[in-house]
């Protein structure tokens, strides 16, 4: 695969070196990749010791029931227990946990890991009490508030499974999910703030119970104050909880007992439970945030801007955060809420050191203009992570520019759901980041790119991502289903794992990501990613985001189709604009990329993780109806960008 259009994203030749001070004191040094590559399980024996474990472990990887792996075999550990109980007997009681920021102005606790621990064993004492025990599953259906923390972590606690949904999706998700782990208890609350007023949960969890009778009990954290029906499984949180004593003795379980299940959609309408066990994945989740944010827990205060419901939120505001003892900011509300510049404000007050967040977030703060975060003092700022999305250079540069004033190195963070923690990555005291590259596999981490036939392909080249060796966090199965864990992922390639990535090496055998393989487009024979052509939008001056399908043509097979939102200083759309658009993309990657038709749209269809959903736009431009709206985040855009483009907006 050489065609010119895949090298445009290799073209890139900006260079980002590590700070001298960070690297000469970076908690990760270059060296470790050969000691991990040097003896692999030893590397992850060592970084599973960061835990305290209750029973040492004996083997560290029984790989002998392939895709079926146990790690850390025979020891037995709390993940609660690790994540509050010992920075408290080790004298950090004191310490702020969590700084949460509600989204209702000076609505803000500062509680510390003392406070957390006497609130998770009162928590585990009333699951207890409503007949929770190890092995049972919970469903936790909240907004951003601590509350969601501790219930996580007292399901941890007490060996039973959770399974957090995320607060957005609708009664029917959330009651196919409760039935398809068969939960037994639902944790929620009555509502949460959403741009400056209380939004319900309750309802649609009364829907989401009505229908699912092995429900047995609801508790409820009673947040906005709303009305709320009430029903005979229903009880307050403030009340059970609240009531409990603050002692509570965790039990260690075996490093492969079930901590949660996350529930993700895949190719087919049915979501995949994706199940994650103890020890390997907070062994994982602890390293990659202690390594790839060069966390120092005594002076860093770390901010991860995902909502909990995605995974995301799991391994990088509650398990790695807490297992690693730092303190973190948790925020409630959304980013221009009560102005533009909140986050900013954040980070300034609170003297944020390390900030995590998506690139759909960074492009759009792109858009509302550097002026914005330019009102703030962000010098504290010393690491700046993305993940979610291919972060394109632009994107990059512009975070790296205007958020982390030329200074902070970016860590662009490859992984999934089912991965549980990263796999690619640089390191920030390490490596030179090149934008718009995840860099290589962490050590420790077997990646590569392959060709259809499962071949690796040769510096310089694209193919499939494929995780050559298993990991700590990997997901172990689906839940209830093996059999579609061994389709989906690990038949594919004969002996690795199928991410559904598609990736390039560039020449120095640095991993691109390009998108997921089904948005890779086929025009006139030539391979193009969708990333690709995106990026070369967006490095136009007057473009803030651009989403970019392929739609069927009966001449080259797949045409290009772009949406693009244009940035407010460009003063409006008209046939100008497309034409000059066309004509950037063009001179950018190759007459071959010229998108057939440019439509500018007011907003993109995203889920509520903020991924672009093209399989709705690819119905808007091949002129058919518009397919499952139930996962955006807002489903009216659909309608605002079908009004926009038949009034010739
Ligand atoms: C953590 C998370 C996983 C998919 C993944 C890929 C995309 C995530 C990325 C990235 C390029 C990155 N993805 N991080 N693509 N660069 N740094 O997002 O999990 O919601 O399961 O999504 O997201 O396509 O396969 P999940």
């Amino acid at each position: 695969m050489t065609e010119p259009s895949l090298s445009n994203l290799l073209h890139e030749d900006r260079r980002f070196d590590p700070p001298a001070d960070l690297a000469a004191s970076a908690n990760v040094q270059a060296d470790a990749y050969e000691t991990a590559s040097e003896d692999r399980l030893a590397f992850w024996a060592e970084q599973a010791r960061r835990l305290s474990w209750e029973t040492p472990f004996d083997e560290v990887l029984d790989w002998s029931n392939p895709p079926f792996a146990k790690w850390f075999v025979g020891g037995t550990l709390n993940a609660s227990y690790n994540c509050v109980d010992r920075h408290v007997e080790a004298g950090n009681g004191d310490k702020v946990a969590i700084h949460w920021v509600g989204e209702p102005a000076d609505d803000t606790r500062s509680i510390t890991y003392a406070e957390l621990r006497d609130e998770v064993c009162r928590a585990a004492n009333a699951l207890t009490e409503l007949g929770v025990t190890s092995g049972d599953r919970v469903a936790i259906y909240m907004p951003m508030i601590p509350e969601t923390v501790v219930a996580m972590l007292a399901c941890a606690r007490l060996g039973a499974i959770h399974t957090v949904v995320f607060g957005g999706f609708s009664s029917d998700a959330l009651a196919s999910r409760i039935s398809d782990c068969e939960a037994k208890v639902v944790i929620t609350a009555d509502g949460g703030y959403r741009r400056g007023a209380p939004s319900a949960l309750k309802p649609a969890v009364d829907d989401a119970v009505g229908r699912s009778p092995g429900v047995e009990h609801v508790l409820v954290v009673r947040r906005t104050g709303q009305d709320v029906a009430w029903g005979e499984k229903d009880a307050w949180w403030h009340e059970l909880v609240g009531g409990q004593s603050a002692d509570h003795t965790p039990e260690a379980f075996d490093a492969e007992h079930p901590l949660y299940v996350m529930y993700t959609s895949g190719t087919t309408g049915k979501p995949k439970g994706i199940l994650h066990t103890t020890g390997g994945y907070l062994t994982q989740a602890a390293w990659t945030h202690w390594a790839v944010f060069d966390l120092k827990a005594d002076t860093d205060v770390y901010w991860c801007a995902a909502d909990i419901g995605w995974v995301t939120g799991h391994s990088y505001i509650v398990y790695g955060p807490l297992a690693n003892g730092a303190t973190s900011v948790m925020y409630e509300g959304t980013p221009d809420t009560p102005h533009k510049g909140r986050w900013w404000e954040i980070v300034q007050e609170y003297g944020v050191t390390l900030l995590y967040c998506a690139p759909t977030a960074i492009r759009t703060f792109m858009k509302w203009g550097a002026d914005i975060p330019e009102q703030f003092d962000m010098s504290s700022l010393r690491v700046l992570g993305s993940v979610g999305e291919p972060i394109n250079p632009e994107a990059y540069v512009w975070y790296r520019t205007n958020i982390g004033g030329d200074r902070t190195p970016v860590v662009d963070t490859w992984w999934q759901t089912e991965t549980g923690a990263m796999m690619i990555s640089p390191l920030p005291g390490v490596t030179s980041g090149k934008p718009g590259s995840a860099m290589k596999a962490l050590p420790g981490i077997g990646a590569d790119v392959v060709d259809d036939s499962g071949q690796p392909v040769p510096n310089g080249s694209g193919g499939y991502l494929v995780l050559t060796e298993p990991w700590p966090s990997m997901l172990r199965t689906l839940w209830g289903d093996d059999q579609r864990f061994i389709d989906t992922y690990w038949s594919r390639f004969e002996g690795v794992y199928f991410a559904g990535d598609g990736a390039k090496k560039d020449e120095d055998g640095d991993i691109w990501l390009l998108g997921r393989v089904d948005d890779v487009m086929n025009v006139s024979g030539h391979r193009m990613s969708t990333a690709e052509i995106e990026s070369a939008l967006v490095s136009h001056e007057k473009v803030a985001e651009a989403a970019v399908v392929g739609a069927t043509d009966a001449t080259t097979g797949q045409a290009v189709v772009a949406f693009v939102i244009l940035r407010e200083s460009a003063g409006g759309g008209g046939d100008e604009i497309v034409t000059e658009l066309r004509n950037h993309v063009a001179k950018e990657i190759g007459a071959i990329a010229k998108p057939r038709s440019i439509m500018v749209v007011p907003e993109l269809p995203k889920t509520r993780s903020g991924k672009i959903m093209r399989r709705l736009l690819r119905d808007v431009a091949e002129n058919r109806e518009v397919g499952d709206v139930t996962t955006l985040a807002d489903s009216s855009v659909m309608d605002q960008i079908k009004t926009g483009l038949s009034s010739g907006a």
